[in-house]
């Protein structure tokens, strides 16, 4: 069974927000398109306190019950099975989906029988970075699907190293193209 995790396509990291990822909406009509390919649909909402330490590394952003945190209005969310919400202490980044405070997302996937799990959204050099590995880490054939993320790039090679990082750890790239046919 196949999983598709849609990570933190939220207005903060589409054009205009307070973490703006370069055509961060750009993923969304490929990930409308492709959602009902899979047997479970797993969406992550970045969900900060207003006041975390993870604001001393970024500025303010995806702020539990704002604007910003809600996923991009076009966004599919008729296909999405479970939500799952990162980052909402006080300490923690809460980089990857696997670290979801409301639910365990490694019991969730197993529990639906998931072997693959396919990760889309924002931001390639963070969150779906730490995501990929984590899927990796637990055991899932782990595939990024290289036209449904778009990238912070703090440095402007930071989504090509990170692309680097997820391929060595053992995922595969593969294009939404390749999964419709
Ligand atoms: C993210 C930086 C800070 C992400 C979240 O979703 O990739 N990046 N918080
Ligand atoms: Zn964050």
């Amino acid at each position: 069974m196949k999983a598709l995790l849609i990570v933190d396509v939220q207005n903060d990291f589409c054009t205009g927000g307070a973490l703006a990822t370069k055509g961060g909406e750009e993923v969304v009509p490929v990930i409308n398109k492709i959602a009902a390919e899979f047997d479970i649909v797993v969406a992550s909402k970045d969900w900060h306190p207003e006041e975390t330490m993870h604001f001393e590394k970024w500025p303010n952003h995806c702020i539990q019950n704002t604007k910003g945190a809600e996923f991009h209005k076009d966004l599919d969310t008729s296909n999405i099975h479970q939500i799952a919400y990162k980052g909402t202490g006080t300490k923690d980044d809460g980089y990857s989906a696997f670290e979801a405070t409301n639910i365990n997302l490694t019991k969730y996937l197993q529990q639906n029988k998931i072997t693959e799990v396919y990760v889309s959204g924002l931001a390639t050099d963070y969150c779906v970075l730490n995501t990929a590995l984590d899927s990796v880490k637990h055991n899932f054939k782990t595939f990024v699907i290289t036209d449904a993320i778009r990238a912070v790039n703090v440095k402007s090679d930071d989504s090509e190293k990170a692309l680097e990082k997820m391929k060595s750890a053992g995922c595969k790239l593969i294009s939404s193209e390749v999964i419709l046919s």
